[in-house]
């Protein structure tokens, strides 16, 4: 059962890609059809002033659906024609009406009057006061005048008509360009498009199922990464070692308990400026090589050695295909509607406007010679009545009469035809035109008014999706933000601080691992350029080394002025021997101690008790007693009289007490606390040797860290020479650890700063930064550009411009008919004028003779001249009905 489903399911898969493969091929072919299109340049202002124009003012039918929605929403009743009427203005509305108005007009007319026109009885029966024989028809200036405004009036019409065929070219050119850039569209958004820096949602997918396949446990990749990892695994060792020592020190000269022995009135020094100056040793080794590399080593080996990260990593990753591919298959779906060669394909529908197969050319010209023919009809009508019309002398020959009525006719019939069609172009054009301002203006917020207001719901997936196309797509979207999807689209957050937080899904990605691992060789490769690779020789370790070396503890404890002075008893100790130490002898201290100690001559106890000594601005400060009235032996014996003293007795007093109780005991007790290093695997507080740890055949041996790469130090009290002993054994221990630090670098530079810097970016870092940075949608704003320019500023302007022909002319037709129609009428009055004697009685027996005489083949006399005329008039009356139907 569960295989079956797992085989339905790669079917599926591979018939779906077979498909999307087809959809894919058919966007090619189609690029190759219909692109290039040569779009003309557009005034832009002018073509937005036109649609806005046929659009109806600032987009009224659309305008009424929003406030019809907006109604809607608020729970008022309301539909969308009542909306129109109270929103449109009656102006608009008879502008956009008109022609189809006319229209209609014509067709009723023509019921009237058509074939009232040419039916010459009816004509008499209503018109009776017409009848004359009007005696200017011959008359040049009038027959002049007829023929310019004819000329004219036809000229335009057929010009008109000519140049409406002209705009067969945008309307195809649209449809063309339409087709071109949904093609393009499709094609660039499924497989992408490098030179508008778009991957395409196919790569994507793939790659991010690459990724994936790869962040798989036991995958070739993870391997590769182990294997380097435990190959350069001393690293880690030896910079903790140097890390933690560095660290110790400070501990050890900042311990309370070594800066001022509790109660004791001194302090240490040498504590602070020793500190201070291991600091910049400490920069140096934290911006050094050594460092960076192991912290780049460390940052791959916690990305990928522990499962945490890199399941959350998988699961974005899996969290991202998802709307990739449902991506992929709305924009396959909905946009292959423009591409598949199916009968629901857009080729299909719009076989019949553009291609080999357009009618449009045809249906233009068919009207263009139509035109033709109503003018050259015109033409023929008016040469025959210029000919024979005699001017009301004699009735005219029949043709005058029967040619202006045809040509008359004809022009009515091609005027209310174009009115109607020109009026449905109308419509369509304001459609077309209000559908395209709202493409053209269209951002994330029109696009949720829009759907609310067809009642779409808008959730969060709509929201985004809106985003996404405002930000790609919209032509008024601000250029200066980003055109990145992974910036636009959001992904639930990992950690989530609140409900329903959101991450974009460049920080997903990208900040999980990649980010992280890039940061960290990125401070490396800085390291790399700027810093020197080996440390052991470096002239700030040399400096820190050679203060420590220097370290004389018991001449670096000095008196804290401060607290003898508020003491009851040591403040009338002379302030002279404030600055004797706790070191028996005087001591000049070796000139590489930190500024404020190098050279500093520091008097010792057998000058304060006996000896004297000057200060350091020559002052001379006498001892405490005569050598012979004092029983001294630094530091166990001090016995003297005070009343035998150099000094008041109340002073010497208290020098005698301070040395006494605060001094010698320094010396003595362990006051102090000592750090040591912990050695590996022994009982806790066994001290590691720094003598231990050698090189030994090219390796290091004995280096005090434990097999967790860790060291640790244990603290235990010390008495002042202990605590110098073990200030000192940094300066060795530094010595060591920097070179074995300098060896193991060496050693394993390449391996990390190359061999796996390049594994970590060929199958991690790279992919995915390649990845986020190819999601950049302008070619979609390309695509609106090409769709808008091509769609409504070359077809919809173009079916406005032939509409506007169309009415023009058929309103030019329209005077041609009255043009017409004078000739028709001067010819018509005369002829009935002539006839006006008759009534029907005589006509019919006229009718009857005529047909007597030519059934007898008989020559009989005509009663009257009349009488000659009527008969064409007589055919002429029964063609008509025949016209007007
Ligand atoms: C995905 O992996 C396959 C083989 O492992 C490789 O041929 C293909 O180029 C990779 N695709 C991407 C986009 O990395
Ligand atoms: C876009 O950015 C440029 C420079 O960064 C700035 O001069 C311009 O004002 C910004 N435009 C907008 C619309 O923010
Ligand atoms: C110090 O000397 C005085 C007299 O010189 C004497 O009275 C006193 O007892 C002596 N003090 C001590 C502690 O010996
Ligand atoms: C170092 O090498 C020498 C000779 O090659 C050998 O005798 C000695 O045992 C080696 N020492 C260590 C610690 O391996
Ligand atoms: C490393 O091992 C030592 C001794 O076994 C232990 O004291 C220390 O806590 C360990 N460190 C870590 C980080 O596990
Ligand atoms: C100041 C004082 O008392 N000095 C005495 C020191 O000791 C000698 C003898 O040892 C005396 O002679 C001094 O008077």
């Amino acid at each position: 059962m569960l295989k079956l489903l797992v085989l339905s399911c790669v079917l599926t898969g591979l018939a779906q890609s077979a498909a999307d493969q087809r959809t894919l091929e058919q966007a090619d072919a189609l690029v190759e059809k219909y692109c290039p299109v040569e779009v003309p340049p557009i005034n832009y202002e002018e073509a937005r002033k036109n649609l806005e124009l046929s659009a109806g003012n600032g987009n009224v039918v659309y305008d009424a659906l929003l406030q019809t929605a907006s109604a809607v929403k608020d729970g008022e009743t309301k539909d969308l024609v009542s909306t129109l009427q109270e929103t449109v203005s009656p102006t608009f509305a008879i502008r956009k009406a008109t022609p189809l108005l006319m229209a209609l007009m014509l067709w009723i007319v023509w019921h009237f009057a058509c074939w009232f026109v040419c039916c010459p009885g009816c004509m008499r029966c209503c018109c009776c006061c017409c009848q004359r024989k009007c005696r200017f028809g011959r008359a040049i200036p009038f027959q002049i005048l007829l023929w310019t405004s004819f000329l004219l009036l036809a000229g335009l019409v057929v010009a008109l008509c000519a140049m409406s065929v002209l705009e067969h070219k945008g309307i195809e050119q649209g449809i063309q360009g339409t087709g071109c850039y949904s093609a393009q569209l499709l094609k660039d958004t499924v497989a992408g498009n490098p030179s508008q820096n778009f991957v395409g949602l196919l790569p994507a997918y793939t790659a991010l199922d690459n990724l994936s396949q790869s962040l798989e446990p036991g995958s070739a990749f993870l391997e590769d990464v182990q294997s380097v990892l435990s190959q350069t695994e001393e690293l880690e060792r030896a910079v903790n070692l140097v890390r933690d020592m560095l660290d110790s020190l400070p501990f050890l000269l900042g311990e309370p308990r070594n800066q001022y022995p509790l109660g004791y009135y001194h302090h240490c020094a040498i504590c602070a400026p020793l500190g201070a100056s291991l600091d910049s040793l400490v920069r140096l080794f934290d911006e050094g090589v050594a460092f960076a590399l192991n912290a780049f080593r460390s940052e791959v080996a916690r990305q990928l050695d522990d499962g945490s990260s890199i399941s959350n990593l998988r699961s974005t990753i899996r969290q991202t295909k998802e709307p990739i591919e449902v991506m992929k298959d709305q924009i396959l779906d909905q946009v292959g509607y423009f591409v598949r060669q199916a009968d629901d394909g857009f080729e299909k529908g719009t076989e019949a406007l553009a291609g080999e197969t357009s009618v449009l050319y045809p249906s233009f010209m068919v009207v263009f010679v139509a035109s033709l023919i109503v003018a050259v009809l015109g033409f023929l009508a008016l040469v025959l009545y210029s000919l024979w019309h005699r001017g009301g002398a004699a009735p005219d020959p029949v043709p005058v009469c029967t040619s202006s009525a045809g040509a008359m006719c004809g022009a009515y019939i091609f005027a209310g035809i174009l009115f109607l069609i020109g009026g449905i172009l109308i419509l369509v054009s304001m459609v077309g035109g209000g559908v395209c301002l709202a493409m053209v203006d269209f951002d994330q917020q029109s696009g949720e008014t829009l759907l609310e207001s067809l009642n779409v719901p808008v959730d969060d997936t709509v929201r985004m999706a809106l985003n996404v196309a405002d930000r790609c797509m919209s032509l008024t979207s601000d250029s200066n933000s980003t055109r990145n999807v992974a910036d636009i689209i959001e992904l639930p957050a990992l950690f989530p601080t609140y409900d329903g937080e959101t991450d974009t899904a460049r920080h997903l990605l990208a900040d999980l691992v990649a980010n992280q691992i890039n940061g960290a060789y990125l401070v490396l490769e800085m390291a790399l350029a700027t810093q020197p690779i080996r440390l052991a020789d470096n002239p700030i370790l040399s400096t820190v080394r050679s203060y420590l070396g220097n370290v004389n503890l018991k001449a670096m404890y000095w008196p804290s002025p401060v607290d003898i002075a508020t003491h009851p008893v040591y403040r009338l100790m002379p302030p002279g021997y404030y600055v004797v130490s706790a070191l028996c002898d005087d001591l000049t201290l070796p000139s590489l101690l930190p500024a404020g100690l190098s050279d500093v001559k520091v008097p010792g106890l057998n000058s304060m008790v006996v000896d004297g000594f000057s200060t350091g601005s020559g002052i001379p400060v006498e001892g405490m007693f005569p050598e012979q009235n004092v029983t001294w032996d630094c530091p166990a014996v001090l016995q003297g009289n005070c009343s035998a003293s150099n000094l008041h007795e109340s002073e010497c007093e208290a020098a005698k007490a301070f040395l006494l109780e605060r001094k010698l005991p320094l010396l003595t007790l362990p006051l102090f606390r000592c750090r040591y290093l912990q050695q590996p695997g022994a009982p806790a507080g066994t001290k590691c040797d720094f003598a231990s740890m050698t090189k030994e055949n090219g390796t290091w041996i004995n280096s005090c860290v434990h097999p967790n790469n860790t060291v640790t130090f244990f603290e235990q009290d010390c008495d002042i020479s202990e605590f110098e002993e073990n200030v000192r054994s940094f300066d060795l221990w530094f010595y060591k650890i920097f070179q074995y630090l300098d060896d193991v670098v060496q050693d394993l530079i390449l391996q990390i700063a190359q061999d796996l810097k390049a594994i970590v970016y060929l199958h991690l870092v790279d992919p995915v930064f390649d990845l986020l940075d190819g999601f950049d949608c302008s070619f979609m704003q390309s695509f609106w550009r090409g769709l808008t320019d091509s769609l409504c500023f070359e077809a919809v302007s173009s079916v406005q411009v032939v509409a506007s022909y169309y009415v023009w002319a058929a309103s030019f037709s329209l005077a041609m008919v009255l043009v017409l129609y004078v000739a028709w009428r001067i010819s018509r009055d005369t002829t009935d004028a002539f006839e006006n004697s008759l009534t029907f009685p005589t006509r019919a027996r006229d009718w009857r003779n005529k047909v007597k005489q030519r059934v007898g083949y008989q020559t009989s006399e005509n009663p009257t001249g009349a009488t000659a005329s009527t008969a064409p008039a007589e055919a002429q009356a029964t063609t008509a009905p025949g016209l007007s139907l």
